[in-house]
């Protein structure tokens, strides 16, 4: 199995030469897609002049900030173009620790979607003041008990998919642009029927560059999975087309 790490940039200069070398170590088959909006602080370059640009290392780039959703379609589209079998999304902050990639992978033997999860046994958050933990906790809760996911970290942005689940939940036409995208691709696998499982992550707090959280991004999230939840039981729509898998799609292939 040949993978791709997904990573999307907005002025991330001084972190993503750090997790370019964290990746390529932690996963000697892995690739990686940098999937960069124009950031005016010289990101791009960066990535350009790594060693391993345009062997290991592939760099996408869009015109403008057109947030974290809309990137990391861009760059799933390339990855399966580009005929990756399974594709991991990842931030550039250093929140994600590389480390845990084989991990990740590994549980995609067994399952469609791997999540990276701070809030199962063995996850935990560092660095992260008492008011991040609980918006953190509390918007868990939220999305949890309104979607009624049966995952601890629904909005856990540390993702492996085998590639025929990113095809099974229709990742091309998700709709969220900030980080509602991660609540909106667990809904849609949950709703499939995928095997998601969840494998313990330490996520830390980001050490250098700015956090591009907003108060419009938080809005988005609330308000899309109340609407989500109304339209499924108003019968409105579903997360994806066609019946629900039954067993992990991509199971034969693991254990073939
Ligand atoms: N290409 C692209 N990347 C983005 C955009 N917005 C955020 N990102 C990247 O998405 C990842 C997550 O963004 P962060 O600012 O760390 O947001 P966050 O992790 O939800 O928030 P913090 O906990 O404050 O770090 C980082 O790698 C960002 O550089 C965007 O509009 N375009
Ligand atoms: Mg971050």
């Amino acid at each position: 199995m040949t993978p791709v790490v997904v990573i999307p940039t907005y002025c991330e200069a001084a972190n993503v030469t750090a997790v370019l070398d964290g990746v390529l170590a932690a996963s000697p088959d892995c690739d990686v897609l940098v999937v960069d909006d124009n950031s005016p602080d010289g990101t791009a370059a960066r990535v350009r002049s790594h060693p391993q640009f345009r062997l290991r290392v592939h760099l996408l780039e869009r015109p403008g900030k057109g947030g974290l959703g809309a990137a990391y379609r861009a760059g799933f589209a390339w990855a399966l173009e580009a005929g990756y079998d399974a594709v991991v999304q990842m931030d550039a902050d250093l929140s994600h620790p590389p480390d845990r990639l084989p991990a990740l992978l590994e549980a995609l033997d067994m399952a469609d979607v791997a999540i990276g999860s701070r809030y199962v046994r063995g996850g935990a958050v560092r660095d992260w003041p008492l008011r991040r933990r609980l918006i953190s906790w509390a918007g868990n809760v939220y999305v949890r008990l309104v979607l009624g996911l049966p995952v601890r970290d629904a909005t856990a942005g540390f993702k492996a998919f085998r590639r025929e689940a990113l095809l099974r939940i229709d990742v091309l036409d998700s709709v969220s642009n900030g980080y509602c995208f991660q609540i909106e691709n667990t809904w849609r696998a949950s709703r499939a029927g995928l095997a998601v499982t969840e494998v313990p992550i330490t996520f830390s707090d980001r050490g250098l560059g700015e956090s591009k959280m907003s108060s419009a991004i938080v809005r988005e999230a609330l308000l899309r999975v109340v609407v989500w939840r109304w339209r499924e039981l108003t019968g409105a729509t579903t997360a994806v087309s066609g019946p629900p898998a039954t067993e992990p799609v991509g199971r034969h292939d693991a254990v073939a």
